[in-house]
């Protein structure tokens, strides 16, 4: 099937606002869609690119009444926040707008109604958990309760987050209302469903026959889901935050936030173009390609054309390139454990250099499978292959012209084979970079682009014009007429990628516009063409600032660690006997070393006040100047039975408390005592 399009509509995932945005959203959504959308506008076609805030949702009631404060003015602070982050990052949306406005109230409204007029819903009546006290049904996750599986007594009705089970409310026992705390009672309760199963049969055909090029995960999860049938879902909720249901029965329900927020990208079209917007929507000569992560697949290849097909005149989206996620550090990000790099912070510890994350994100986009982001990887990207290829060429380009041409384009004149073969592998690349990018394989057409910038530097080191220009000017001309070429070409290929750093290329060399289809011209500069000034286009990044970045991640995972921290059982009881069993002893340490290869243990030496002894203890990977342990006291078992490690003998064991990330600490008595001293 290949249509002919006139125009794209590119859609980017509507963020929740209810926190700022991190390397996670970026990798998965936004930078893949900019990239897309830069790369259709470089090539001249008709592009739109919306996006804007996703306000509605109970998250976002949670976390204002955590605050104590309105739900608006929880979305009003990260709306601004989430729009700052993407303007800083080169985001080109044409329109970043918002939920709660009421362009987009209407429209879902309008669209409700539509469906609703058309016999398009069923209505259902359920039994749901409703708090007296409090006045409201309450979500699954204002519930709270002891988790069957784990026993955790906070957990949530839709999930326990200690044992990770997603649960229904009714499997808590004994349930909670997260508002009041009253023990909450089930009512009954009437809402609008699709009904999914109605249009099964299309959807099978659309996308298992008709969009069989869809990403293999993608496919996959639609596969699964229309296997496992559909069921009717409901399309409001028992709520006071979101657009109200305009219908009879509808007060104090509001649309299922996953009901209006797809229609933001409909209201987000028409604020822009109030009367245009209606092409982007329904002309059948309009692509419209949905970026998001995969956990909205589902809303996106199902629910949202299932709606879109009831109300009957729009478009269905031609392609969901989803992306898998990104972890960081081998941990999955998480907004409530702070487990992420957020881009605002990201700014100030690194100031101009989005082009970096832009280009580490997608060098290493998840977008077959999950990935990690790590810093060292930052780091190596950076100064690698930003540094060292694509900045080291231009740089070279640039210098070597204002040392031997005063800073304008030299002559070209014939070209040797090797010239030949040079400019040939740009034409090549050029297709395979282009097929890359209209498929979404946005990785690997970021890889031909590098590689374009190896060639480039490839033919400075072989060609060595800073010594073909002791003897042979025009040859050293042509070199680099060549090589300033090389230059412009990426610039064109990198705008989509690296966006800041093209524009600083263009004015070295004093150019304005460049369009896609000039990738693999030699004739970008014409000859005689006064460049611009020059300087570094990317910097080394140091490991200090690395280590800092590490040490701050560290720092979080502890503290995790520490919130989450549960004191273990007790034992089984023992009797008294059972105890005086043991000889509790204090000890002053005489002598503190590392035993010689291990990582673990440290031998020390104790005055027990009755003698010397030994004991070994791992604790050494707690305490690496081990030396600054002597003088100390430390409590000790003093007739545990002696046992041989490393050949040394060990008599008794050292008392440590272990913290909540298995740290160890050593115990030691509040004041000095004389060694030897009991502990009863
Ligand atoms: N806000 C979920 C998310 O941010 C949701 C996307 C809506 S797209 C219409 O993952
Ligand atoms: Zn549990």
């Amino acid at each position: 099937m290949s249509k002919q399009f006139k125009r794209t509509l590119i859609t980017a995932a509507l963020p929740y606002a209810n926190g700022p945005i991190h390397i996670g959203h970026l990798a998965g959504v936004y930078v893949p869609s900019d990239i897309y959308a830069r790369y259709l506008r470089l090539k001249g076609e008709e592009t739109l690119f919306v996006c804007g805030s996703d306000e509605h949702g109970i998250p976002i009631t949670i976390a204002a009444r955590k605050e104590g404060v309105t739900p608006q003015d929880i979305v009003d602070r990260y709306h601004s926040l989430i729009k700052k982050s993407f303007d800083e990052f080169g985001i080109t949306f044409d329109i970043y707008s918002r939920t709660t406005s009421d362009i987009h109230k209407q429209t879902a409204t309008d669209f409700f109604q539509k469906l609703y007029d058309k016999g398009e819903f069923i209505e259902q009546e359920t039994e749901q958990y409703y708090d007296e006290e409090a006045k409201q049904f309450l979500a699954d996750r204002y519930i709270t309760g002891t988790c069957p599986h784990c026993q955790y007594e906070k957990a949530y009705g839709d999930q326990c987050e200690s044992c990770g089970t997603s649960l229904n409310p009714t499997d808590l026992i004994n349930p909670k209302s997260a508002l009041s705390g009253a023990v909450p009672v089930r009512r009954k309760t009437k809402h609008w469903y699709l009904p999914l199963n109605k249009h099964e049969s299309w959807l099978r055909q659309w996308i298992l026959e008709d969009h069989k090029e869809w990403r293999s995960n993608v496919y996959g999860q639609c596969k699964s889901w229309l296997d496992q049938g559909l069921q009717p879902r409901a399309v409001s909720r028992d709520l006071d935050w979101g657009v109200p249901v305009p219908v009879e029965g509808g007060k104090g329900k509001v649309l299922y936030v996953w009901f209006d927020a797809p229609i933001g990208y409909i209201s987000n079209t028409k604020e822009l173009l109030p009367n245009d917007w209606e092409k982007w929507w329904k002309d059948e000569s309009t692509k419209m390609i949905h970026f998001i992560g995969k956990d909205n697949i589902v809303f996106h290849c199902i629910v949202f054309p299932a709606m879109l097909k009831a109300e009957g005149s729009f478009n269905l989206p031609e392609n969901v390139p989803a992306n898998e996620f990104m972890n960081l550090e081998g941990d999955k990000i998480s907004t409530s454990r702070n487990w992420a790099v957020w881009l605002h912070e990201y700014l100030q510890d690194f100031p101009g250099k989005q082009d970096v994350l832009r280009y580490v994100l997608t060098a290493n986009a998840p977008e077959t499978k999950d990935n990690d982001f790590l810093w060292k990887d930052f780091q190596a990207r950076n100064n690698n292959e930003l540094v060292a290829i694509l900045g080291n060429f231009v740089n070279r380009a640039l210098v070597l012209t204002q040392k031997y041409f005063d800073n304008k384009v030299p002559e070209r004149h014939e070209l040797t084979d090797y010239d030949k073969e040079t400019l040939n592998n740009f034409k090549s690349l050029k297709q395979t970079i282009e097929k890359n990018l209209d498929n979404f394989k946005f990785r690997e057409a970021l890889k031909d682009a590098m590689n374009l910038a190896r060639i480039g530097n490839k033919y400075l080191a072989d060609t060595e014009p800073w010594i073909v220009a002791k003897t042979d000017m025009p040859r050293t001309e042509t070199i680099l007429n060549i090589a300033l070429q090389i230059t412009g070409n990426l610039a064109i290929v990198f705008e989509p990628f690296l966006p800041f750093s093209v524009k600083k290329i263009k004015q070295f060399l004093n150019i304005d516009e460049l369009s896609w289809d000039q990738l693999g011209s030699m004739d970008l500069l014409s000859v005689g063409h006064e460049l611009g000034k020059s300087e570094l286009l990317f910097e080394k990044i140091e490991d200090e600032a690395i280590e800092l970045q590490v040490q701050k991640l560290l720092d979080i995972k502890k503290a995790n660690k520490e919130k989450e921290y549960k004191a273990q059982p007790i034992k089984e009881e023992i009797a008294f006997d059972d105890f005086t069993k043991l000889d509790l002893r204090v000890a002053t340490v005489l002598e503190c070393e590392r035993v010689p290869k291990t990582d673990k243990l440290l031998r020390f030496l104790l005055d027990d006040g009755i003698g010397k002894r030994t004991i070994l203890s791992g604790i050494a990977a707690y305490y690496p100047e081990p030396e600054k342990l002597v003088g100390k006291q430390v409590c000790f078992i003093a007739n545990l039975a002696a046992r041989k490690m490393r050949g040394i003998l060990s008599e008794g064991m050292i008392l440590s408390a272990e913290n909540a990330d298995g740290t160890l600490t050593l115990i030691e008595p509040s004041d000095k005592v004389l060694p030897g001293s009991k502990i009863n």
